[in-house]
């Protein structure tokens, strides 16, 4: 069997990570691979074994094309479920959690894979942009701030979802067991995106350094056991990481940079996680004379109208005094996460 791929392909390097973690020494004697570049995926020689002109892709023993990386996947550890650990659950509701995780970062975050120009998927907002792409694949600052937030809210149900199972389960893999299954080798790879580019582009925390502020303490977790636990997942954070360095060295971020620091930006959300001061300035001092202060660009009227001072008096000597001693009691800042 053929495997093209691309080294930092995330949807290339789940099925990479099947091939070198299936079984100790790997699988590359039943599956070849070859990489391949940006042009080839062109071609019509490309096109007759993917013809949406994608990596991965699989030629199998027969000569039958494959393509999808879930797809690829799903068949490789079928025909050789034996050969080495298995990768899928062993209980009927195992594999549904495990089906589960992989369809939501495929429809959610790998999406829309339209082929089509002017769409891009939800991952795409890290890195793509009309400056260094076009239009074919750029997008305008309203639909990378609605993809960032897509990606907060798909990393947050993931944290629930695998702080709970590790809780029950014990284990340090996304299904809380100690078993590997597809649904670590399809999340780990996009973790390296998010990891790069988060923090450096939009001004995240470090979401994914156990230890750090991360409002995903499981999910790093997870993260820092998958890159020490295993050469195989080392070496595919290193191959992606490796290569946005260089992608970030020739200037690929700038014009995201520039699109972020523009006037057009002004109340879009591109930074999720980072706790912030919230300044809530309910009051200005009270004047000499007054226990109260006034909301701000309110006229005081009582201090104004005379004949209202004796029940002003009245009023301030009773409950209003205990009001306002608990809300300044309260202070003037309080702090959130985003
Ligand atoms: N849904 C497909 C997505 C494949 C895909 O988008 N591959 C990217 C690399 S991660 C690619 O080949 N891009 C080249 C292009 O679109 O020109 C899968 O899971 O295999």
């Amino acid at each position: 069997m053929l495997l093209p791929e691309q080294v930092h392909s995330n949807n290339a390097a789940r099925v990479r990570l099947w091939m070198a973690l299936k079984r100790p020494g790997g699988m590359s004697d039943l599956v070849d691979t070859m990489m391949v570049q940006y042009p080839d995926l062109q071609s019509d020689a490309f096109a007759a074994i993917n013809p949406l002109k994608k990596v991965p892709a699989l030629i199998r023993h027969d000569g039958t094309c494959v393509f999808e990386s879930n797809v690829i996947l799903s068949y490789l550890e079928d025909k050789y479920q034996d050969a080495g650990s298995p990768m899928l659950p062993p209980t009927p509701e195992g594999r549904q959690a495990m089906e589960l995780l992989c369809r939501i970062h495929d429809l959610y975050i790998a999406s829309p894979n339209i082929t089509q120009p002017g769409f891009c998927h939800t991952q795409g907002a890290m890195y793509l942009s009309n400056g260094w792409h076009g239009a074919v694949r750029g997008m305008d600052l309203p639909t990378r701030a609605a993809k960032i937030a897509e990606i907060w809210k798909q990393l947050s149900w993931l944290e629930a979802e695998v702080a709970a199972a590790t809780a029950s389960g014990g284990g340090p893999y996304l299904l809380g067991d100690s078993q590997l299954t597809l649904a670590d080798l399809t999340w780990f790879p996009t973790f390296v995106f998010m990891e790069f580019m988060l923090p450096r582009v939009f001004g995240w925390p470090e979401v994914f350094t156990p230890g750090a502020a991360t409002p995903f303490p499981a999910l790093a977790s997870w993260y820092d056991h998958c890159r020490t636990a295993d050469e195989a997942f080392a070496s595919t954070h290193a191959d992606i990481w490796d290569y946005w360095v260089d992608m970030a060295a020739a200037g690929q971020f700038v014009p995201i940079l520039e699109e972020l620091r523009s006037p057009e930006a002004a109340g879009l959300k591109f930074s999720y996680g980072v706790p912030q001061q919230v300044a809530l300035n309910y009051q200005t001092p009270p004047p000499p004379g007054f226990r109260t202060g006034r909301y701000i660009n309110q006229e005081d009227q009582v201090r104004n109208r005379a004949g209202f001072r004796p029940l002003f008096d009245k009023w301030k000597g009773s409950f209003c005094q205990d009001r306002l001693g608990t809300r300044q009691a309260r202070g003037k800042t309080g702090s959130g996460q985003a």
